[in-house]
């Protein structure tokens, strides 16, 4: 079997996921660190983002894409079920993770305090200021979602919680998201039990985004 390769910077969360996929599969594999726009990342996402896969003779970029091989070439406990609805289920989490939540609370709010791009390097408070209602709403949504079971869908991890887990932890560290994870009592108890699993403890980044990993 050849080497499988994970390529992309450890604190980006789509890489994270990515890794997490691997570590729940217990798919071993080699983490070559690059950030997005490199030759390495270039040669296989056409938009030069992060993270992207080399497995011998295949390569792959989009987060969605690489778990999906990991789930399928491999033995291990599936991360998606099988099952048409619930399997569907999965697929409409990471879909709105996606599409609503990664836009808003990573591309706006997270990287306004990690990539600010203001003259003096400080938080852009504009753009967290105009993020901070919709992220009330969002943290609703999610806490409603784990109410009942603890998990986005069904009683056990699957790759939709797999995805939303890395922007939980940032969102934990910074002031506003913090309060409002810890007030959203659902979905903080589901971060903090899914953040006991060696698949999350072991794969979490020791240095924050825009500081060299
Ligand atoms: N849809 C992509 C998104 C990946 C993504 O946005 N990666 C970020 C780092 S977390 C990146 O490479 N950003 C550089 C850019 O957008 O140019 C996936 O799921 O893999």
């Amino acid at each position: 079997m050849p080497e499988l390769q994970i390529i992309g910077a450890p604190p980006s969360n789509y890489v994270w996921v990515v890794r997490i996929a691997c570590a729940e599969k217990r798919v071993p594999y080699r983490l070559v660190p690059a950030m997005p726009h490199t030759a390495e990342v270039d040669a296989i996402h056409p938009f030069g983002k992060i993270p992207v896969m080399r497995h011998g003779d295949i390569t792959l970029c989009e987060s969605r894409a690489i778990c999906f091989y990991i789930d399928h070439a491999f033995a291990g406990p599936p991360l998606a079920p099988r099952d048409p609805v619930a399997g569907a289920e999965v697929e409409q989490w990471i879909s709105l993770v996606n599409t609503a939540i990664d836009p808003l609370f990573v591309r706006q709010y997270l990287v306004s305090y990690f990539f600010p791009g203001t003259p003096d390097g400080q938080p852009n408070r504009a753009v967290i200021d105009t993020a901070l209602p919709k992220m009330a709403a969002h943290f609703a949504v999610l806490d409603r979602a784990v109410a009942n079971t603890g998990h986005l869908v069904g009683h056990s991890i699957t790759l939709a919680d797999i995805n939303l887990l890395p922007i939980l932890f940032y969102l934990e560290k910074l002031p506003e998201s913090g309060v409002m994870l810890r007030q959203a009592t659902n979905l903080d108890r589901y971060y903090r039990r899914h953040f006991e699993r060696p698949s999350v403890k072991e794969t979490t980044p020791q240095t924050p985004p825009g500081r060299s990993s």
